[in-house]
């Protein structure tokens, strides 16, 4: 399910481009998305959940008030191979992380947070994928 992972995180990552200007984040940041699994990476700027926020919305993951969609979410990842062993167990994680930060007003600060929380969250239970991973799945995309 790392392996699911990296490809969904392949795919997802190709629409940071897409979203750097309206986000405001730096290449120094972040320069690539697959580097938001690295150990060394702190996942704590409000830019990178501006980011993320507009990455979604090119796929309809998140609802008007950018929490998740969870139907689209699921729908989204079980479209990958093997989709469906992680579809339901990553809307479950990332909803149990929402939960937590569900306070926070500003919707770029709140979704770093629920990002930051699925990170540690997946390392936890085993499905954070490595870099190296990601990248040998890239040009699937
Ligand atoms: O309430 C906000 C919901 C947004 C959750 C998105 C979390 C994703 C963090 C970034 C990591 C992405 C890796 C793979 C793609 C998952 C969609």
């Amino acid at each position: 399910t790392q392996e699911v992972m990296s490809h969904v995180t392949a795919h997802f990552g190709k629409a940071l481009e897409e979203c750097r200007e309206e986000s405001g984040l730096s290449a120094e940041i972040l320069e690539e998305f697959q580097h938001f699994w690295r150990e060394d990476f702190e996942v704590v700027h409000r830019e990178l959940g501006c980011a993320i926020i507009c990455m979604s919305n090119k796929f309809s993951l998140l609802k008007d008030d950018s929490r998740m969609h969870h139907v689209n979410m699921h729908d989204y990842v079980k479209g990958f191979p093997n989709g469906e062993v992680l579809s339901a167990r990553l809307v479950e994680l990332i909803h149990n992380c929402e939960k937590q930060y569900d306070s926070l007003p500003d919707d770029c600060d709140r979704v770093v947070k629920v990002a930051a929380c699925f990170k540690v969250d997946s390392k936890a239970a085993g499905i954070a994928p490595e870099v190296a991973m990601i990248e040998a799945v890239m040009e699937q995309y």
